[in-house]
């Protein structure tokens, strides 16, 4: 009785946890590339095939059972075959049917579609670069119209809504401030590689999906047929924020794309430019570029999380000397751990350019409870200089 039980309570569970699903799909979001086509056809034909064998193996054991039961007077007959070549002869053509299936119906059709997930050099027209990073994603494109383009997609979903103090948007934890731009119908050579740990580019309507392996370049490619916004995630578990990098790729027309790879030419240049600047105003983009980067580690408040993510209010490296007198930046300083990072605490210089970079520094020894006396503010010079 008491299992019934059990089983009574589990089912209701299952039952009142149904409206969960309420708007679940069942098949697979609507593809987008060739790739993706090509792969929800194998998936649908082994389907068909697969269904085909239950269908048939078990219509013939409920007829096999229902036919030969006791009560017609059938007997069980001893557990031997009639003969050694009977025996042989019904092993071997189950054998040769699955063999047939196997390599020639399923594996046709499967050998197909992954040469062409690994077939890269085909008429791509344009190569990007994808580096996954603890824990957002970094674009570089590395021809075409925008060649030298690059930046990095963070997630924008806010605070509030992670921690159920606001509503939670449409998008949720599928948002970013800068998403990855694509002519449609070009072919896009993908290289892939990670900074930290192993991340995977997902987009679930792309069907392309690959490990970024920190230290070597892997690829892959798409080809987005249709204009729209596309949301995938990081499919590696990556660490503490691995559900925080999500995939946002617009695709547009061409026309469009050059339009806006021009415009992100010009933001680029303006940016990278060197420029004296003021305390405030390296306080307020290093407040932004903080609040962005750095602050999924070492907290807003810039508290941190001890041991594993120290803090950076009082902290003596973030106050110490960042240059010594020959003017060059001193090691373990402020500026070392932002170009070169340390164990966990990623290096920047890749990342960041030299405003942001000069602008975090200087944020973090004037704002965040601190408020440096030796070197108080850091400018983009200063950084340029130290790459150097
Ligand atoms: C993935 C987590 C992570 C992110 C993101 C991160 N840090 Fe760190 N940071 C660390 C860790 C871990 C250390 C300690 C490194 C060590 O000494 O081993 C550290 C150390 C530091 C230190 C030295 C502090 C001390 O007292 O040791 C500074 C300064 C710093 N980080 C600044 C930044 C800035 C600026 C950013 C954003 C641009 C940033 N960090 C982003 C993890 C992170
Ligand atoms: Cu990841």
């Amino acid at each position: 009785m008491q299992v019934f039980k059990k089983i009574g309570v589990g089912l209701a569970g299952l039952l009142a946890s149904l409206n969960v699903f309420a708007d679940y799909s069942w098949n697979f979001p609507e593809p987008v590339t060739p790739m993706a086509l090509d792969t929800l056809h194998v998936h649908n034909k082994f389907m068909i095939i697969t269904a085909i064998i239950f269908f048939a193996v078990l219509a013939i054991m409920i007829y096999s059972i229902f036919a030969h039961r006791k009560s017609k007077g059938y007997q069980a007959v001893a557990d031997k075959a009639p003969s050694t070549a009977v025996e042989i002869f019904w092993t071997l053509i189950p054998f040769a049917i699955l063999l047939l299936i196997d390599f020639v119906i399923m594996g046709i059709p499967a050998y197909h579609s992954v040469v062409m997930m690994e077939d890269t050099r085909d008429k791509s027209t344009m190569v990007i670069k994808i580096t996954g990073s603890q824990w957002r994603w970094q674009y570089e494109y590395l021809d075409g119209d925008a060649k030298g383009v690059k930046f990095v997609s963070n997630l924008t979903t806010s605070d509030d809504q992670l921690h159920n103090k606001a509503e939670k948007g449409e998008n949720y934890l599928l948002e970013v401030d800068n998403p990855l731009v694509l002519p449609v119908g070009e072919k896009v050579r993908i290289l892939m590689t990670a900074s930290d740990v192993l991340h995977n580019w997902w987009v679930p309507q792309f069907g392309s999906s690959r490990v970024a392996v920190p230290g070597f370049i892997r690829e892959t490619w798409v080809q987005v047929e249709k204009a729209g916004t596309y949301r995938g995630q990081c499919k590696e578990l990556c660490g503490k924020g691995h559900g925080y990098m999500p995939v946002v790729v617009n695709a547009v027309p061409m026309e469009e794309y050059k339009v806006w790879a021009a415009k992100k030419q010009e933001e680029q240049k303006a940016a990278n430019e060197i420029k004296e600047m003021t305390k405030d105003d390296l306080v307020a983009l290093g407040k932004t570029v903080y609040e962005k980067n750095c602050a999924v580690c070492h907290q807003v408040s810039g508290a941190g999380l001890p041991p594993a993510f120290p803090a950076l209010t009082g902290s003596k490296i973030a106050l110490g000397p960042v240059f010594g007198a020959d003017g060059k930046y001193l090691k373990d300083s402020h500026m070392d751990r932002l170009l070169n990072g340390k164990g966990m605490m990623p290096a920047w210089k890749a990342t960041l350019n030299d405003t942001e970079i000069a602008a975090v520094i200087t944020y973090e020894r004037q704002a965040l409870g601190n408020a440096a006396t030796v070197d108080p503010i850091v400018q983009p010079a200063q950084v340029k200089a130290a790459r150097e």
